[in-house]
């Protein structure tokens, strides 16, 4: 991993960051706000997730950091800088102004983008794989406390099952199997978008949803995800030469790198 000291501003051609989780606890609005006052682009792609509306309507949660993200969001906009908003399943509800503009932001069901070197990325968030895509990935980041204490609760539960004649039920065997399928999820979803990528008359595809960072080739199609800001805190961004990046933003301008993909 490779360790990136940003001269700020940070300019780049283009920036894609999706997964936000406005509006949710988890969200990490301060070290978004420091990305983006960190950054300078041409074009910044939303790619969904970006305010979690599906949360809020167990009741509002809006901090004044999740306000500053919106407002340094509309100021980019403003400003000289193209954002493009792809909606996604949590901030769906805005998928009924595509084709719209508001405040210079331009929402859309998804979008080409042109690399510097004509290579063009379909963008769109990913949920509608969700359908294809069956397993759970929820046992995925199960901690080792965690599975600890369901262990003891195992144990509690075969006492009772023996005491009522029923056979001893392996949680150990049924959690494998679901980690196992967490992984089967992601590639399987990683898969899924690729196929579709491969379908139209694409290079590459920019996606997030599933909250994994990743920019792996397919079967001859660049598959970028942009992880998430609740958790990992990366974005994609196309440097001025045309080189895809993932980013992990620590704090104060470090970012950490693990991928560079020379497109092209
Ligand atoms: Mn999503």
């Amino acid at each position: 991993m490779g360790h990136v000291s940003a001269i700020r501003p940070l300019k780049v051609r283009t920036v894609f960051i999706s997964d936000v989780h406005l509006g949710f606890r988890g969200c990490s609005a301060e070290l978004l706000l420091d990305f983006l006052h960190s950054v300078e682009c041409e074009t910044l792609y939303l790619v969904g997730d970006i305010v979690d509306v599906w949360n809020m309507k167990r009741g509002i949660y809006w901090p004044q950091a999740h306000n500053n993200v919106i407002r340094t969001l509309l100021g980019k906009a403003k400003h000289g800088t193209r954002v493009v908003f792809v909606p996604g399943n949590h901030d769906e509800l805005f998928r009924d102004y595509v084709g719209m503009c508001f405040g210079n932001v331009e929402i859309r069901s998804e979008a080409i983008h042109e690399l510097r070197d004509g290579r063009r990325l379909l963008v769109l968030h990913g949920d509608e794989f969700d359908s294809v895509v069956t397993c759970s990935p929820w046992l995925a980041k199960l901690g080792s406390h965690a599975y600890d204490m369901l262990l003891e609760l195992n144990r509690h539960l075969n006492v009772v099952r023996r005491r009522c004649g029923m056979g001893y039920w392996s949680l150990s065997a049924f959690l494998k199997k679901k980690v196992k399928n967490a992984v089967n999820y992601i590639s399987s979803f990683e898969e899924a978008v690729a196929n579709e990528a491969a379908s139209r008359d694409v290079q590459g595809v920019v996606c997030g949803h599933i909250h994994h960072a990743e920019i792996r080739c397919i079967g001859g199609i660049d598959y970028l995800n942009c992880g998430d800001w609740v958790e990992s805190h990366t974005a994609l961004v196309e440097h001025h030469g045309g080189e895809v990046e993932l980013l992990h933003w620590r704090e104060q301008g470090v970012a950490m790198t693990d991928a560079v993909a020379q497109t092209g």
